[in-house]
C-alpha cells in the first residue's frame, strides 16, 4: 500500500487550497461563536469571521501560545460541550501547568486517519504487526498510534514504553514487523538486543516509526543499522492533535504534513512576521477540521521550514524539513545558539563512542562552560588513558569547526547515562540567569 489516502495525499495544490480555505473559514466562525477566548482576540484585533475569505487572510489572524492554554484551563479552549467530548489528553509540560486537550469521536476519526497515513509511509498493511512502545496515558503517543494501526486492519501490540527485555522478547515471538516509539528508546531497545544475543535476522522488524523528540540524521543511520531496518520520522504535538501531523516518507526530504488538516506557517520568532518557504523559522499551525479544541495559529516552537515542490514519492503535501529542535531547547553558549541534536551529529559523525550522551551546561566567572558527556564504547573502555585523551581531543575539535564552540569533551564509562523509555533528557543547564 503506497497511501492510505491518496485522494488527499496527492491532491493538487488548487484543489487543496480550496479545501483549506472552506475549512478554514468554517474553523474561524466557530471559534468565533464558541469560544470567549477567540472571539474577545479577534473583537481586539478588528477583525470578524466574514473577513476571512481566502488562505491569505490567515495571516491577520492572532496567534495562540502555550500560556493561552495554560490561562484557559483547563477546559476554557474548548469548542463544543463536555458531552461531545470523548477523550481527554494532556501534555506533561517541563514547566508550569500541563496543557489539557480534548477530543470528540469524529477528532479521533481525524487522528487514526492521519495515523493511518504515517503508518503506510513505514510500510505498514492489513499483515503488519505494530508494537506500540511509546507511553500509554495521557501522552499522545501510545493511544495515538494504537488507533492508527487498528484503522488500517494491522495488528496493534499495545506494550507501551517500558520493560525492554520484555520488549525485545515479544518482539522476537510475536513477530512485529514494525517498530512505534521515540528514537532514543529505539536506540535503547538496539543496545538491549546486543547484550541479549538476540540478532537482527532473529527478528521480523522491517521499519520503525519514530518521534516525539529530536533526533539527528545520523542518529537515524545508528538505529537502522543496528536494528536492521528503515526508520521514518513522525512529528505532531498534543496540542494541534498528537502524533501524525506530519511524517517522513521514503526520499528522505522533509516530513508531510497533513495539510487538509493543519494549515503550517514559518514564521519569524522575533518580529512574528511570515517567512516565506525553504526559510528557517518558527512552525505555526492552525487545525482546520478538530471540533474539540480548535486551535488558531498555534505557535510550536519547533524550528523547520516548509517546501511546496511535490515530493519524488507522489505526495504533494507540503514538506517540513525534520525539526532539529525548540526555540527553548536552544542552548545559548556564549552566544552560539546550539541544539542538542547538531552535538548528537558531530558525536555520530565522529564515531568511535558509544551512542549516548548529556550536555551539561554551567556558568563560571560570568562565562558559560558546555561540558559534553559522552559514553565510551565497550571496546573503548580498556584503551590506554592516552587513547581515551586523544578521543577527546578530536570531538572537541570537531564541535569546534562544525559548530563553532568550544565545550570540554568528558569520555565516561559505559552506562554511565540513563537509558530512556520515552524522551530522552539530553541537557542539564545548572546556569542561574
Ligand atoms: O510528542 C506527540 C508525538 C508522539 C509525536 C509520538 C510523535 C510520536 P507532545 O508530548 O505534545 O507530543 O510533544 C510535542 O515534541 O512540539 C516537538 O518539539 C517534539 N517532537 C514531536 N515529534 C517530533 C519529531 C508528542 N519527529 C513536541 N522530531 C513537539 C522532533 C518532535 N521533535
Amino acid at each position: 500500500m503506497l497511501y492510505w489516502n491518496s485522494a488527499y495525499e496527492c491532491m493538487s495544490r488548487s484543489e487543496m487550497i480550496e479545501v483549506q480555505t472552506e475549512r478554514l473559514r468554517n474553523t474561524v466562525n466557530r471559534v468565533y461563536c464558541n469560544v470567549p477566548f477567540y472571539r474577545e482576540r479577534m473583537q481586539k484585533a478588528g477583525i470578524e469571521p466574514g473577513d476571512i475569505k481566502s488562505l491569505e487572510d490567515l495571516k491577520n489572524l492572532p496567534f495562540t501560545n502555550k500560556e493561552d492554554l495554560r490561562d484557559t484551563y483547563p477546559y476554557e479552549m474548548f469548542a463544543v460541550p463536555m458531552s461531545d467530548i470523548v477523550r481527554i489528553h494532556a501534555s506533561s509540560g517541563t514547566t508550569g501547568k500541563q496543557t489539557v486537550v480534548g477530543y470528540t469521536r469524529r477528532d479521533l476519526d481525524s487522528w487514526s486517519e492521519v495515523v493511518a497515513r504515517a503508518l503506510c509511509s513505514a510500510g505498514a498493511n492489513k499483515e503488519s504487526i505494530v508494537q506500540v512502545a511509546y507511553g500509554y496515558g495521557l501522552f499522545t503517543g501510545g493511544l495515538g498510534l494504537h488507533y492508527g494501526v487498528e484503522k488500517i486492519g494491522a495488528s496493534v501490540i499495545p506494550i507501551s514504553g517500558s520493560n525492554t527485555k520484555r520488549q525485545l522478547m515479544v518482539m522476537k515471538d510475536f513477530g512485529t514487523t514494525i517498530l512505534a516509539c521515540t528514537p532514543s528508546y529505539a536506540l535503547n531497545i538496539a543496545e538491549t538486543m546486543e547484550e541479549m544475543g538476540i540478532r537482527k535476522s532473529d527478528l521480523k522488524l522491517k521499519a520503525g516509526i519514530f518521534g516525539a523528540e529530536p533526533w539527528s540524521d545520523n542518529m537515524r543511520k545508528e538505529i537502522e543499522e543496528r536494528l536492521g531496518i528503515t526508520a521514518i520520522d513522525i512529528y505532531g504535538l498534543s496540542e494541534i492533535m498528537g502524533p501524525g501531523v506530519s511524517v517522513g516518507c521514503n526520499c528522505r526530504n522533509g516530513l508531510h504534513i497533513q495539510e487538509d488538516h493543519f494549515i503550517p506557517e514559518i514564521i519569524n520568532p522575533q518580529t512574528q512576521e511570515v517567512l516565506p518557504e525553504e526559510t528557517t523559522g518558527e512552525l505555526v499551525f492552525t487545525t482546520i477540521t478538530k471540533e474539540g479544541i480548535p486551535l488558531i495559529r498555534y505557535k510550536t516552537h519547533d524550528i523547520s521550514s516548509l517546501k511546496y515542490k511535490k515530493c519524488e514519492c507522489g505526495r504533494t503535501l507540503v514538506r517540513m524539513s525534520k525539526v532539529t529542535g525548540r526555540s527553548d531547547d536552544m542552548l545559548i553558549v556564549r552566544g552560539v545558539n546550539v541544539f542538542p541534536s547538531q552535538i548528537e551529529s558531530v558525536l555520530l559523525e565522529t564515531g568511535e563512542t558509544a551512542p549516548h550522551y548529556l550536555l551539561m551546561v554551567d556558568r563560571v566567572d560570568n562565562l558559560d562552560i558546555l561540558e559534553i558527556w559522552v559514553e565510551m564504547s565497550q571496546n573503548m573502555f580498556s584503551d590506554k588513558v592516552r587513547k581515551i585523551e586523544e578521543l577527546e581531543v578530536k570531538i572537541r575539535k570537531n564541535i569546534v569547526s562544525a559548530l563553532g564552540i568550544n565545550a570540554r569533551v568528558r569520555l565516561v564509562e559505559p552506562k554511565t547515562i540513563e537509558r530512556s523509555e520515552g524522551k530522552a533528557k539530553r541537557v542539564i543547564d545548572k546556569r542561574r540567569i
